[in-house]
């Protein structure tokens, strides 16, 4: 059966591409995308795209992940990153292996930002490098 990754996207980040980009690059959500299906593909892999500006929407995502027997979820929750106690508890109900992803390093920006309720429930963190932090993640996820 083709590996299927999960890749799930937070608040904002369907703006991506469109402003600061000294913070977050040049690419947008598609962008990224695509560059992740090419990845996905050549590995024999499939990956699911999806980004909301609800938290609900992540936590159910998180779920069917689960029931659709995906090899990983990548997870850049965004700004819910620092605040969700719920998606840490989705995180931690599904047995499918969660990666942090964030575009800048978080913990190089404001003290807000240093807490992620998600890495206490992720596998492991991919910041700091623009899209390619989600290339290295996929890179990885496929190992798993
Ligand atoms: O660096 C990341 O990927 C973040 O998850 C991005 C979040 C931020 O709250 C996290 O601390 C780190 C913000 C996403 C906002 O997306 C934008 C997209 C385009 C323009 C402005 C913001």
């Amino acid at each position: 059966m083709t590996d299927l990754i999960f890749v799930l996207n937070g608040p904002n980040l369907n703006l991506l591409g469109t402003r600061e980009p000294e913070i977050y690059g040049h690419d947008t959500l598609d962008d990224i995308a695509a560059m992740l299906d090419d990845q996905a593909r050549e590995a024999g892999a499939e990956i699911d795209f999806r980004q909301s500006n609800h938290e609900g929407h992540l936590i159910d995502w998180l779920h069917e992940a689960q029931a659709e027997g995906a090899k990983a979820v990548l997870l850049n929750a965004a700004g819910y990153t620092h605040t969700s106690i719920a998606l840490l508890d989705a995180i931690k109900a599904i047995k499918v292996p969660v990666f942090e992803v964030h575009l800048s390093d978080p913990h190089a920006r404001e003290e807000f930002r240093h807490l992620s309720y998600v890495g206490m429930g992720a596998k492991a963190v991919f910041a700091g490098h623009g899209a390619k932090s989600y290339q290295l993640a996929l890179d990885v996820a496929l190992q798993v």
